[in-house]
């Protein structure tokens, strides 16, 4: 929480001076201190956990074509995306029928990239840290003071247990949806949009042949589906009541319920190493920005997981705030710092709507004893005409690649 002013000044803590604290080395604050790195921007990110803890966490498998031009216009793609590039195809199997539809926008240049995100993690940290970046972990009781003043401070405890100081001209607060950054800004200030979408996933990670495709599956079991997650490791969720406890989920149901869904008998089983139900839910906060604060990615909303966006629009915000820094560092202008809440929201809105409109579609298609028989027939009349229809299939493409007219990686 922010401090009383009397408490910044405390001679017996070391104080230091950057230009930019990063809270929180998720996808978000790695970008960020890469980019600003990238024009020669001094920063500082202080993360929370250990290294092994964040090069392993895995959650999402795909960098958009979007995001995959936003770092080869930062002339870092070839060091931080691993994975395969993705072959423009998703698969939806509607009650065991395949449909291709095309998540390739067709336009020239890189296209999205199959990456999980701990891959991608692990590339942004080798790539800071070889270029000389300053990373700290274990950085434990994070707090942001005078974030309205010029000069903002950071305390926090290092590693060995002693406390810090690090005076600078703005913070970025990169650190998720439960991190300390966004509860720094006082009550009032920001509104949040929250949406609970009343549906529960059984997500289960396993040692199994990816599939060639990411795969979605509808039908009266309810909703399924399969992504790669790295040679051979598979992501499989499954549609479940919000409340329900994992641990009634066997390998034996998981396999089973698997196998009906997703209308593949033959699938194979392996070895379960993650097992967990979430709520669907989606969050926006706005402004995005509380003085010399600026919150980038989950610690400014949360995008339901279908369509893949959370991890992509993270990297959307990290890029606009490195550019709005550099302008402000190398030619003194702040419009674009002042603009940051706006130009982000837009994006954010957008994809909050099309993952809304994927999440309501491919639930409501399947079992019809939650949304009712009508919402069933709509969400099937729509799944029609993205089969069928060429401009529908040409709109759901461009939402994928994240390309629209304002998505320019012009620097
Ligand atoms: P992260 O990844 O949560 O990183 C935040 C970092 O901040 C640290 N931290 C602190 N550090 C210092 N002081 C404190 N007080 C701190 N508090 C926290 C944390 O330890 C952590 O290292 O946020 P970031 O960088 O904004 O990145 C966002 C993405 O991680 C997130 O949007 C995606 O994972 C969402 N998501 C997906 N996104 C996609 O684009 N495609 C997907 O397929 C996809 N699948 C998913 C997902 C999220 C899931 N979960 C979390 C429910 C699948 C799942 C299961």
């Amino acid at each position: 929480m922010a401090a009383k002013d009397g408490e910044l000044t405390d001679p017996a803590i070391p104080a230091e001076s950057t230009t930019v604290v990063v809270i929180g080395a998720g996808p978000a604050g790695l970008t960020v201190a890469n980019l600003l790195r990238r024009c020669g921007v001094d920063c500082v990110v202080l993360e929370c956990r250990t290294q092994a803890y964040v090069t392993q966490r895995q959650r999402a498998g795909i960098v958009e074509t979007r995001a995959v031009r936003m770092f080869d216009a930062w002339g870092l793609a070839d060091r931080v995306l691993g994975g395969v590039p993705s072959d423009g195809t998703l698969e939806f199997r509607v009650d065991g029928e395949r449909h291709l539809v095309s998540d390739g926008d067709g336009s020239d240049g890189p296209q999205a990239r199959i990456c999980p995100q701990q891959v991608l993690v692990q590339k942004l940290m080798a790539a800071y840290l070889d270029d000389g970046g300053d990373l700290r972990f274990e950085a434990a009781d994070v707090s942001l003071h005078d974030l309205t003043g010029d000069r903002p401070t950071v305390r926090y405890r290092d590693a060995d247990g002693e406390l810090r100081a690090i005076a600078c001209a703005f913070v970025a607060g990169c650190d998720g949806d439960r991190g300390i950054s966004r509860a720094s800004v006082p009550d009032g200030v920001l509104t949040a949009h929250a949406f609970d979408h009343g549906i529960g996933w059984l997500t289960v990670l396993a040692d199994t042949p990816p599939p060639p495709r990411p795969l979605l599956a509808v039908s009266r079991h309810g909703y399924a589906a399969h992504f790669s997650r790295g040679p051979h490791t598979s992501r499989y969720y499954l549609q479940c009541p919000p409340d329900d406890d994992p641990k009634a989920w066997t390998d034996p149901r998981v396999w089973e319920a698997l196998r009906t869904r997703l209308g593949d008998p033959a699938l194979p089983s392996g070895p379960i190493t993650e097992r967990e139900i979430f709520r669907l839910r989606s969050l926006v906060h706005d402004p995005m920005q509380y003085g010399r604060l600026h919150l980038v990615g989950d610690a400014a909303h949360i995008v339901s997981p279908m369509g893949g966006k959370g991890m992509n629009l993270a990297l959307y915000d990290a890029d606009l705030f490195a550019r709005a820094v550099r302008d402000f560092v190398r030619d003194g202008d702040d419009g674009p710092l002042r603009t940051y809440s706006r130009r982000c929201l837009r994006r954010v809105w957008n994809d909050q709507e099309f993952s809304h409109w994927l999440t309501r579609t491919l639930h409501d298609a399947g079992d019809d004893t939650g949304a009712g028989s009508f919402h069933r027939g709509l969400a099937r009349a729509r799944l029609d005409r993205l089969f069928t229809s060429r401009a529908a299939d040409g709109a759901f493409a461009e939402l994928m690649a994240g390309l629209d007219p304002e998505a320019s990686t012009a620097h």
